[in-house]
């Protein structure tokens, strides 16, 4: 059961996104409750979605390279922290540190006390259920003088944002950090149009579902009628805009009833939802996109088998 200022928001949000003319939309974050979640660890071990494994092996084999650019005793926080798996060798690069704090930031608890329990034994954990920003707020508290912050933000999540929505994000989070301290930021790149319709369009149809549970999702909590057979995943690829787009596209003329919206949403046969955008970059890019937000680009690594980058950015002064 969600709380109820989050619960209106979600109603605020699917009568924004469903009404009236134009592209429907929902956003994506509302992916994720406690199946979505579960369906998004299964896209991750997926053959044909490469992109966890190559941010998870880029920290396996440079996490200490990474975690000496910063110079002092170094803090961690991280943004969606997950099951916290990826971070291991992060965290057990700074086992020298007499002490070492690590800050796991998330809306989910779950996903929290699962983090907790993977991390504890390399550091003291202290989990933070919030927003990003405002768990930021919470860490730049809670930080003692001389320590310096190194910010997660893995998995290629700010591929999610509309790229001016990406660098005012990063802005804000420039402006919860000191100098000498550092974000290290993973971005999906640009790669075969081939490669990237099949990560988000698996032959297994775990994509399709996760995609499909938005509308359960609704079903559920707000109490409407969507008949999923009658939506169809589709990932599309736009090379001039770099993103892949997730859609749900009504394969009937139907009108969907949303009772806690108070909203009856109708479809013409063929028109669809975007439900995500997974933007994907050039190396070149992510260095404008740290410029633009108050950041330097100072080391990027890159994996091999999967176009991904991992970029260390220092704030500028
Ligand atoms: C969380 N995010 C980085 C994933 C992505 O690739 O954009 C979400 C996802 N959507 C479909 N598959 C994975």
């Amino acid at each position: 059961m969600l709380a109820p200022a989050l619960d209106n928001e979600f109603v605020r949000d699917v009568r924004a996104g469903l009404s009236g003319f134009g592209q429907k939309t929902l956003p994506c974050r509302y992916f994720y409750d406690a199946v979505g979640s579960a369906l998004f660890e299964a896209i991750t071990h997926l053959a044909e979605y490469g992109l966890t494994r190559a941010d998870a092996r880029i920290l396996q084999t440079h996490a200490a390279e990474i975690t000496r650019c910063l110079h002092g005793p170094i803090i961690v926080a991280e943004l969606g922290s997950g099951s916290g798996i990826k971070t291991r060798p992060i965290l057990d690069s700074l086992r020298h540190q007499p002490t070492l704090s690590y800050f796991p930031i998330d809306v989910s608890t779950t996903a929290l006390a699962q983090c907790a329990r993977e991390l504890e034994p390399l550091a003291a954990v202290d989990p933070i259920e919030s927003s990003y920003l405002e768990g930021m707020n919470e860490v730049a508290s809670r930080r003692r003088p001389g320590e310096k912050l190194l910010v997660l933000f893995l998995g290629s999540t700010i591929g999610n944002f509309e790229p001016a929505d990406a660098i005012d994000f990063l802005a804000a989070l420039r402006t919860r950090m000191c100098p000498g301290d550092g974000l290290l930021l993973g971005t999906d790149l640009v790669k075969p149009s081939d490669r990237l319709l099949a990560a988000y369009d698996d032959a297994a149809g775990v994509t399709a579902a996760f995609n499909l549970n938005l509308l359960a999702r609704i079903n559920r909590e707000l109490h409407a009628d969507f008949n999923l057979r009658h939506f169809q995943h589709e990932a599309r690829y736009d090379a001039e805009a770099q993103r892949i787009e997730m859609h749900l596209r009504s394969c009937t003329r139907q009108t969907v009833r949303i009772a806690k919206a108070e909203l009856c949403a109708d479809f013409a046969v063929g028109e669809t939802i975007l439900t995500e955008v997974c933007h994907k970059f050039r190396a070149d890019q992510i260095a404008d996109m740290a410029r633009a937000s108050g950041f330097h680009l100072e080391r990027q690594w890159l994996d091999e088998d999967w176009a991904f980058a991992e970029s260390l950015l220092t704030p500028t002064s």
